[in-house]
């Protein structure tokens, strides 16, 4: 519960960024969900604003609390995006994904003029790489996919029963350690077939991380 507060701490602190005729990027997750009501709380007192969101989930959440949700293939620049992580550290290097939708949240985050993660504090930690590194796959090309993560040293584990918005699969990494997360990720993004993974090493601007009531903003 109290991590639930965290959450709402963090999402609170982000929305606080919206501002009346901006074109906001929504985050999938549970966190993301916190922002989504926030947002709806904000229009419902007369906030103008529309969106896109990162996953079918979060179009539904979205419009559900009175957000107008745009098609994100006819928009080249959004103004800010707010987002969870599964881990981020002090450079705003993230790891993100476990929910599945990193393909279309790094494409978001990467139009976006201000990208904010919103995190509680079990998310921060000093350096990324603990996390499994999710990678959507091309169904067609998944045997040598993995077999070339496991090249990369990782340990995969194709996520069960799980197909991404997109239609694709997700290959979980476990990397026995990540002195280098640059290298690694120019490497996963340069196996053919391997259409994103959930390393955010450029895209994170700032982020809100809350921890026992507190909201501690890190900056680019
Ligand atoms: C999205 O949701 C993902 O990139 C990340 O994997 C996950 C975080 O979920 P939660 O906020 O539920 O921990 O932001």
């Amino acid at each position: 519960m109290a991590k639930d507060d965290d959450k709402r701490l963090a999402a609170g602190a982000a929305v606080a960024e919206v501002a009346d005729g901006m074109l906001v990027g929504l985050g999938t997750g549970s966190t993301a969900a916190f922002a989504i009501a926030a947002l709806g709380r904000r229009i419902a007192e007369g906030l103008r604003v529309e969106a896109v969101a990162t996953s079918e989930a979060t179009a539904a959440a979205a419009r559900a609390v009175g957000v107008v949700v745009r098609d994100f293939s006819t928009i080249a620049t959004l103004d800010l995006t707010i987002d969870g992580a599964d881990e981020i550290d002090s450079r705003l290097f993230a790891i993100k994904g476990a929910g599945g939708a990193m393909l279309r949240e790094k494409a978001v985050a990467a139009a976006s003029r201000r990208m904010v993660v919103i995190a509680d504090g079990s998310k921060r930690v000093a350096a990324i790489g603990a996390a499994k590194v999710p990678v959507e796959v091309l169904p067609f090309a998944s045997a040598s996919v993995v077999a070339a993560l496991e090249r990369l040293g990782a340990a995969v584990a194709v996520r069960a029963g799980y197909v991404t918005d997109n239609g694709n699969i997700i290959a979980d990494c476990h990397f026995p350690a990540m002195p280098d997360p640059r290298a690694l990720a120019a490497r996963i993004a340069a196996i053919p077939g391997a259409l994103g993974h959930g390393l955010f090493l450029d895209e994170v601007d700032a982020a809100y991380i809350a921890a026992d009531g507190n909201v501690t903003r890190l900056e680019r």
